[in-house]
């Protein structure tokens, strides 16, 4: 069951941490990392990973790596409304794949979101590294 499974250092978010896979990153330090998803739900979706903790979900995420990656994800929020003024701004993880976690190392979603602009499916379309860094380099702006 991928709620209680445990961590695979071989997951691909573990290889954008160690930089074996390239990732478009808007903010790192020695313990939080934000990159911009390759799937993007919508424009600026950005997706904030603790470097430290090796946890699989919510459940298994020491308290201290997780106020880091909350903390994280608040800089994100702030800095893609501040960059692309969206109407609101969703800050959302999910645990085990029947709740629609596909990657098995704990994330934040930030997703920038518009009225009347309908997501991109979770998961679907991939884009461009080109492409997203023309909307990363305006949310590191405002950092
Ligand atoms: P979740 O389903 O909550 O586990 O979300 C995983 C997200 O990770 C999903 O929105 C797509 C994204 N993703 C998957 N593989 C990669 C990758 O190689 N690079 C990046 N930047 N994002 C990825």
């Amino acid at each position: 069951m991928s709620l209680t499974k445990s961590y695979d250092p071989d997951n691909i978010f573990a290889k954008i941490i160690s930089g074996e896979f390239s990732s478009v990153k808007i903010f790192e330090d020695d313990h939080v990392l934000a990159f911009m998803d390759v799937f993007p739900q919508s424009e600026g979706h950005m997706l904030v990973i603790s470097k430290t903790a090796t946890a699989v979900n919510l459940l298994d995420m020491p308290e201290d790596a997780l106020q880091k990656v909350i903390l994280a994800s608040q800089l994100a929020a702030r800095a893609a409304v501040a960059a692309l003024s969206p109407d609101g701004v969703r800050v959302v993880q999910f645990n085990g794949s029947a709740a629609g976690q596909s990657v098995f190392h704990l994330h934040f979603h930030v997703i920038p979101m518009w009225e009347g602009r309908a997501l991109s499916p979770h998961g679907g379309n991939p884009v461009e590294a080109d492409e997203l860094e023309k909307t990363a380099q305006k949310i590191r702006e405002q950092l």
